[in-house]
């Protein structure tokens, strides 16, 4: 039955939401997150804090949200839990603090596991839609994540009509929820551009509470310019790419490319775009970001699959402006089928993400600095790497104006194993670690990847090492972690204080 659409203000959306709810928020990164909504919350909060009450809510989202959600409610000191990603300062203060519990999940088991009943269930969903009807249809805006699945279980919902984005976004999503096992069936997607799920999400319409209609551009900032480390690795990245073509390791007319978010994964696409040797590709992946519009106007990205479309107001602009032509080359769907293993394993991605720092045996943290301090979280990249057809790793092989070394001897913490990666890139080279045991890996990376003033003292790390499958000396293997704690740089490890 219809329910008419009852407009209220954010602080009155806000005022129904109190200390200990749960909410989950659309969006997926900065693109589709409520703004409006979060912003009156975090006063909200505040106004109960200063009257000595306590006020902390638990949040589900689809990834890292924007400003206004994140860092304004971190800042407020309104969250009690959060997951299943974050990149907000803000909040990895609050996380790294212990005033914030984090779960850092595979982005895509969070709606089914809140399906499974895993986690707790959301009491609301705040939404950003571009349209809604009084029959309860709802029309996302850039960023899918989890909201079909919050939809569905939260007690309310409270929408945020975005009138920066027009009503004819509609035929951009592609709105899927798989029935859950025992009853799952597969996901019919065997092209990257095949859609099978509805225009919009459908809910009960005598769920929704309100609607506050806001005007807010999406809170995505722009890239820094390319330097020179990252050009290289964006061409090391090519260049690897086309001798596999040329090695007939990758089919001829190439496969669907997953690549992460940031500057790296900018200039990779930006190699991989300028490179006549790659043909037209697609794109199965989380975001889509500015380098992926460009590409497409270019005719060298055909299609993009991803859960939201991560752009800076002037690519969105483009997009908005020629709504017909990017209709046809973009489907927005939720991170339970952008990042689903199965697709990913079906379509045969080459999958390119970013490491924060990895061992010479090829495993890879993702996520925390010095093996303690949280970062971002793992993202997507677990659920593509594990199942790709092949997986790069791409990093700086220094940070830290070179006083850490991003490759040591044993990683502080495990987000992807040596199983899963295939290839490691910096800008010195490639380690194509594809059949090869741990001594050869380790070989491998240390002629190719590490920084040159760091290759002998990992060499000298293995050879100080009793002979063994993987050498290790367990008193040594985070000497590189200690000294950079102890002096400020990686640069001074003598092996004979640690053996
Ligand atoms: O800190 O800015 O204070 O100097 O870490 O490093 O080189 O700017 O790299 O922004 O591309 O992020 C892995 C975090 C890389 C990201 C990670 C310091 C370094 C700097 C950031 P400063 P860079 P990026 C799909 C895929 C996981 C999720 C994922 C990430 C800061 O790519 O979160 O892949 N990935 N998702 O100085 C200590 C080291 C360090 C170090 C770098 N070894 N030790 N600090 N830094 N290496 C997307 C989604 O899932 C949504």
């Amino acid at each position: 039955m219809a329910k008419p659409l009852n407009f209220m203000t954010a602080e009155h959306a806000a005022s129904y939401i109190n200390d200990g709810d749960i909410v989950g928020f659309s969006g997926f990164t900065a693109a589709g997150a409520p703004k409006a909504i979060p912003t009156a919350l975090a006063a909200r909060a505040k106004l109960f804090h200063e009257d000595g009450q306590p006020f902390k809510i638990s949040i589900y989202t689809g990834a890292s949200t924007g400003c206004s959600l994140d860092s304004e409610l971190a800042e407020a000191d309104a969250i009690a839990f959060r997951t299943p990603y974050q990149s907000s300062k803000e909040l990895r203060e609050a996380i790294n603090s212990g005033r914030t519990s984090y779960v850092d999940m595979h982005l895509s088991h969070l709606a089914q596991q809140l399906r499974y009943s895993f986690l707790p269930k959301p009491k609301f969903a705040i939404v950003e839609a571009c349209d809604v009807t009084e029959y309860g249809e709802i029309v996302p805006t850039t960023g899918v994540g989890i909201s079909p699945t919050i939809c569905q279980m939260a007690d309310y919902i409270i929408i945020e009509l975005n009138h920066h984005h027009p009503t004819d976004l509609r035929g951009f999503h592609d709105i899927y929820i798989p029935t859950d096992p025992p009853q799952r069936r597969d996901i019919p997607i065997y092209k990257v551009s095949d859609r099978f799920g509805s225009l919009s999400i459908q809910v009960n319409p005598q769920k929704i509470l309100g609607i506050v209609e806001t005007d807010r551009q999406d809170e995505v900032s722009a890239f820094a310019p390319l330097d020179e480390v990252t050009e290289r690795i964006g061409q090391n990245v090519a260049d690897f790419l086309v001798a596999e073509i040329n090695a007939r390791r990758i089919p001829k007319q190439f496969l669907p490319i997953q690549s992460g978010v940031g500057n790296i994964a900018n200039a990779v696409l930006g190699a991989l775009g300028s490179n006549p040797n790659i043909p037209p590709f697609e794109m199965f992946t989380e975001v889509i970001q500015d380098a992926v519009i460009d590409l497409m106007e270019k005719e060298k990205v055909k299609f993009a699959s991803g859960c939201s479309l991560t752009i800076t107001p002037e690519e969105l602009e483009k997009v908005y402006s020629n709504k017909n032509y990017f209709r046809n080359k973009i489907g927005l769907r939720s991170q339970e089928i952008t990042n689903n293993p199965e697709v990913i394993r079906r379509l045969g991605l080459i999958t390119i993400n970013t490491a924060l720092e990895a061992d010479i045996y090829g495993n890879v943290n993702s996520t925390h600095v010095l093996g303690t301090k949280m970062m971002n979280g793992i993202g997507g990249s677990g659920d593509f790497t594990r199942n790709a057809y092949l997986s790069i790793f791409t990093t700086p092989s220094t940070a830290k104006k070179g006083d850490i070394s991003a490759f040591v001897p044993m990683v502080s913490h495990h987000d992807h194993t040596e199983h899963d990666v295939h290839v490691m890139i910096t800008e010195h080279g490639v380690a194509d670690l594809r059949g090869k045991s741990p001594i050869q890996r380790a070989m491998t990376i240390i002629d190719k990847c590490v920084a040159p003033n760091y290759r002998q003292m990992l060499r000298d790390y293995v050879n100080h090492c009793p002979v063994s499958h993987t050498p290790h000396n367990l008193a040594a293997c985070f000497a590189m972690h200690t000294e950079f704690i102890k002096t400020g740089t990686m640069k001074n490890v003598k092996w004979e204080n640690y053996m």
